[in-house]
């Protein structure tokens, strides 16, 4: 770890350090969750698919909004960024019906304030993408709010403006995907402000663990979709009638090897860049 570097928190698979007075260090470490559970196995190098994904969508979405990324580090784990004001508010996208999301619908028939068609099925398309925001519960949980909540938060003219840049980064980044074979079904962008009072992009972009990403292949809406990194790791823990309590199990080598190859293969089809060559130089994604 960077000699100066001071720890500020701990996400669930990931550490935030400060370099100096603007600028943070993001690491994404190969700890996997599953169930809200992280294991005690790791995924050799999910924490490269994870930052290198990243690094990829923020070169190629700075002309949308602009991002928090100074540099990725060469051991393709790790991201210097600029220090942002994060509001006070998680915001996601949704083009499909899943999660909260579905949960939401079949209570009530809204998700978030939108009213969306009856008779929708777990996993549908949406008629159109919605943004759904959500706070950090103290649960941990995130509790969805509707968007007068939203701009409550952070102004009316600001949580606009969040609005349209989180649709068009949806927009952009699932007709990307797609083309290669996976849905974008949903994501989670965290934005902040620098101190210039300018809209930022921050935290992670458009990764398996801020994203639901689906194989396009096998598409079936009417019950759950099977995850395109995680489904190994799920179905081997459901199989040992895990309760899914703290600690999760340890996973089989293959398993993990399964596991990896699945983030390796999303790595591969998103980018275009064969993961072998990320790993000998990290700075290929950002071209
Ligand atoms: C991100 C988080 C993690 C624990 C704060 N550019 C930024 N400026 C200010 N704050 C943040 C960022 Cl990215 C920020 N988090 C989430 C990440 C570990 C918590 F790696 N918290």
């Amino acid at each position: 770890m960077p000699e100066a570097a001071v720890h500020l928190a701990s996400g669930k698979v990931r550490e935030l350090y400060a370099l100096d007075g603007e600028r943070l260090l993001l690491v994404a470490s190969d700890r996997i969750s599953t169930f809200d559970v992280i294991l005690p196995t790791e995924i050799p190098d999910k924490g490269r698919v994870l930052t290198g994904l990243s690094a990829f969508w923020f070169a190629r979405t700075s002309g949308i909004v602009p991002n928090h990324l100074l540099a990725l580090r060469d051991d393709g784990r790790s991201l210097e960024c600029r220090r942002l004001e994060m509001l006070p508010v998680e915001v996601v996208v949704r083009g499909y019906l899943s999660g909260s999301g579905w949960k939401d619908y079949r209570e009530t028939g809204s998700v978030c304030g939108h009213a969306l068609p009856p008779g929708l099925v777990e996993s549908d398309r949406l008629p159109e993408p919605i943004v759904t925001p959500a706070t950090k519960a103290v649960s941990g949980h995130d509790e969805n709010i509707d968007a007068r909540a939203a701009a409550e938060l952070v102004g009316a003219e600001r949580w606009a403006e969040v609005e349209s840049v989180a649709l068009a980064l949806y927009a952009f980044a699932t007709e990307h995907a797609e083309a290669r074979g996976i849905i974008l079904a949903d994501t989670k962008f965290e934005l902040g402000v620098d101190q210039a009072g300018t809209l930022v992009l921050g935290d992670e972009a458009l990764t398996p663990d801020s994203s639901r990403f689906w194989p396009a292949d096998g598409y079936a809406p009417g019950g759950p979709q099977p995850s395109y990194d995680k489904q190994y790791v799920r179905d081997y823990c459901e199989s040992l009638g895990w309760d899914k309590a703290s600690p999760g199990p340890e996973v089989p080598a293959d398993v993990v090897a399964g596991t990896r190859a699945r983030y390796v293969e999303a790595f591969e089809l998103l980018t275009g860049l064969a993961f072998d060559a990320y790993l000998a130089d990290p700075q290929v994604v950002l071209g």
